[in-house]
């Protein structure tokens, strides 16, 4: 999509810290982090939102499911951490691309806001 900021970066045509790549998945880091580890993990393929996860696309959130621990072992999360995704108005999802954000490097508080 040309009009979207993810696929812009997953092109490169925006900067960003990238930590991971294969054929399927891309991850950088959050630029607001939330947390000492704060990584965003999209597909490179277009994906408005959770909400638009079919039997067709399905297979690259498995992709991103089997980056997330390497990921997590690379940036020394040995303790755990949290995967989110924002869907739509009510989740707050600014960006429109799907996309999961891996926070750790600290105890994360257990309380949704
Ligand atoms: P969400 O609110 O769930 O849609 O999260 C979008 C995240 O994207 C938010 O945590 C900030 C991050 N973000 C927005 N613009 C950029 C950018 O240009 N570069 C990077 N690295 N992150 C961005």
């Amino acid at each position: 999509m040309s009009d979207c900021l993810f696929c812009k970066i997953i092109a490169g045509d925006i900067p960003s810290a990238k930590v991971f790549e294969d054929e399927t998945v891309y991850a950088f880091r959050d630029i607001n982090p939330m947390a000492p580890v704060h990584v965003l993990v999209v597909p490179k393929c277009h994906i408005a939102s959770a909400n638009e996860v079919t039997g067709e696309n399905a297979s690259v959130v498995a992709d991103i499911f089997k980056a997330i621990p390497k990921i997590a072992a690379a940036e020394g999360l040995t303790n755990g951490y949290r995967v989110i995704t924002n869907c739509g108005e009510d989740g707050c999802q600014s960006v429109k691309h799907l996309h999961f954000h891996l926070l750790g490097g600290k105890k994360l508080p257990d309380q949704m806001g």
